[in-house]
């Protein structure tokens, strides 16, 4: 009789090289937390290499198709968390109308305080990748980046830039905060792209 491999990845195949499994969810970042009493100030900005520059409120955002995705996140600094459950918005809808120009290839993300942080195009628009709002059934709290963060969960986690407020299409790659301190341009974990000398 032919037993076939277990559908089912083991957790070894599932965590990157020198990554531990944590089941807490750190909190990771530099600058300050920002708090947002109400939304009204709040909006996102998609821009750049695009036809119709677009800014969403908050409120046009929820009114998008709800996405869930389910992914394991794996942070530079050795922790990866297992299983985490998102709601959001998925890329592909946020860009549907804004028409992104044959000559974009990149991505910078902008968070809150001018962090940024970069990526190609295509791994912006994987499927897997995300805008969240919810992580495991709660809003996410401000030090995990309410109220919207990127998901890129393909990527290291510092790429999933928290307090998310604006997407811009380039030509070229621009380095955002980390990859100028020295992180890596691409950042597989499975490779263990940590630093840009890796
Ligand atoms: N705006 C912003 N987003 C950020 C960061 C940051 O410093 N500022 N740090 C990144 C890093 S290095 C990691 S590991 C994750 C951590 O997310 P968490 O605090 O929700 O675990 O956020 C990423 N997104
Ligand atoms: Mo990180």
């Amino acid at each position: 009789m032919f037993f076939g491999k277990p559908k089912v990845k083991k957790e070894n195949d599932r965590v990157p090289p020198n990554q531990n499994v944590t089941t807490k969810w750190p909190v990771l970042h530099v600058g300050n937390v920002p708090y947002y009493p109400d939304l009204t100030d709040w909006d996102l900005k998609v821009y750049g290499m695009v036809e119709k520059p677009t800014t969403f409120t908050y409120d046009e955002l929820l009114t998008l198709p709800r996405a869930t995705a389910q992914n394991d996140i794996h942070c530079v600094t050795g922790w990866s968390k297992l299983d985490n459950v998102w709601e959001g918005v998925a890329v592909k809808d946020i860009v549907k109308d804004v028409g992104i120009h044959p000559s974009a290839k990149y991505v910078l993300l902008h968070a809150e305080e001018g962090w940024t942080t970069n990526l190609p195009l295509e791994d912006f628009l994987k499927e897997s990748s995300l805008l969240a709002h919810t992580h495991n059934g709660e809003s996410l709290s401000p030090e995990h980046g309410y109220p919207l963060r990127a998901v890129v969960p393909h990527l290291y986690f510092w790429k999933s830039a928290k307090w998310l407020r604006g997407i811009e299409f380039l030509p070229l790659e621009t380095p955002g905060f980390w990859e100028k301190n020295g992180y890596h341009m691409y950042g597989d974990p499975w490779k263990e792209e940590r630093f840009s000398w890796d």
